[in-house]
């Protein structure tokens, strides 16, 4: 996704998450908030070619590595760019029940039971004060983590591969359930896309191993090198 960003359509129409998303949420969130972050994130880079250049996932990685000036609007409207990127594509129509294969042993594995990292995950999103988002993600061991982020901050900013995504900003449940946020996360669990998680998993995992050998071969080469000097 090269500068100027743009906002992906939805993979689905605006009604397919009827009845636990409405129609009119999702005209809102992608129509409108969504791109707010994305036009908000190309007036920021406007005048810095540089950063145009190098991937958003790479800026995201390492906030440090942004011009000041605009760091703070990479981190939010970036951030707010990714995240809801993958939020619309982990969602779908006749989704919901439960991963399969090596995902779900993973998550098993890792929380328990599939129930209980549902309840975990709900818990955390509950936990989530004023603005921001739960995430189940990859860390670089391969392992699965669950944690919470403020605003639109992603856990790519803190080193995680993020698998999926709930957003609990307001504006992401207000227009059908008012204040109720455990209404909006018991009805968003039905139009979970575990196909759509799954490959997600299984790209990070990929990602993962290519890292850690990229690794290995640069510490054989430095040893290499050691050995010659
Ligand atoms: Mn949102």
């Amino acid at each position: 996704m090269p500068y100027p960003y743009k906002v992906p359509d939805l993979p689905y129409p605006y009604e397919a998450l009827e009845p636990h998303i409405d129609t009119a949420t999702m005209h809102f969130h992608h129509d409108k908030h969504h791109l707010a972050y994305v036009t908000n994130l190309n007036n920021a880079l406007a005048n810095y070619p540089d950063q145009q250049a190098r991937p958003l996932l790479e800026l995201l990685a390492d906030l440090n590595s942004v011009p000041e000036a605009i760091r703070t609007a990479v981190r939010n409207h970036g951030g707010g760019h990714v995240n809801h990127t993958l939020f619309w594509e982990i969602m779908g129509p006749n989704a919901g029940g439960e991963p399969s294969g090596a995902l779900a042993d993973a998550i098993a594995a890792k929380f328990g039971s599939f129930e209980s990292f549902k309840d975990q995950f709900t818990k955390a999103a509950m936990g989530v004060f004023g603005s921001g988002w739960a995430w189940l993600s990859l860390d670089a061991n391969g392992e699965l983590v669950l944690s919470t982020t403020p605003n639109q901050d992603t856990p790519i900013s803190a080193g995680l591969i993020p698998l999926m995504g709930v957003d609990v900003w307001e504006h992401s449940y207000y227009l059908k359930y008012q204040n109720l946020r455990g209404e909006y996360l018991k009805a968003w669990w039905n139009v979970v896309n575990w196909d759509a998680v799954a490959v997600n998993y299984t790209a990070a995992r990929v990602a993962v191993g290519l890292a850690n050998v990229v690794d290995r071969l640069a510490a054989a080469w430095e040893r290499l090198v050691a050995k010659l000097a």
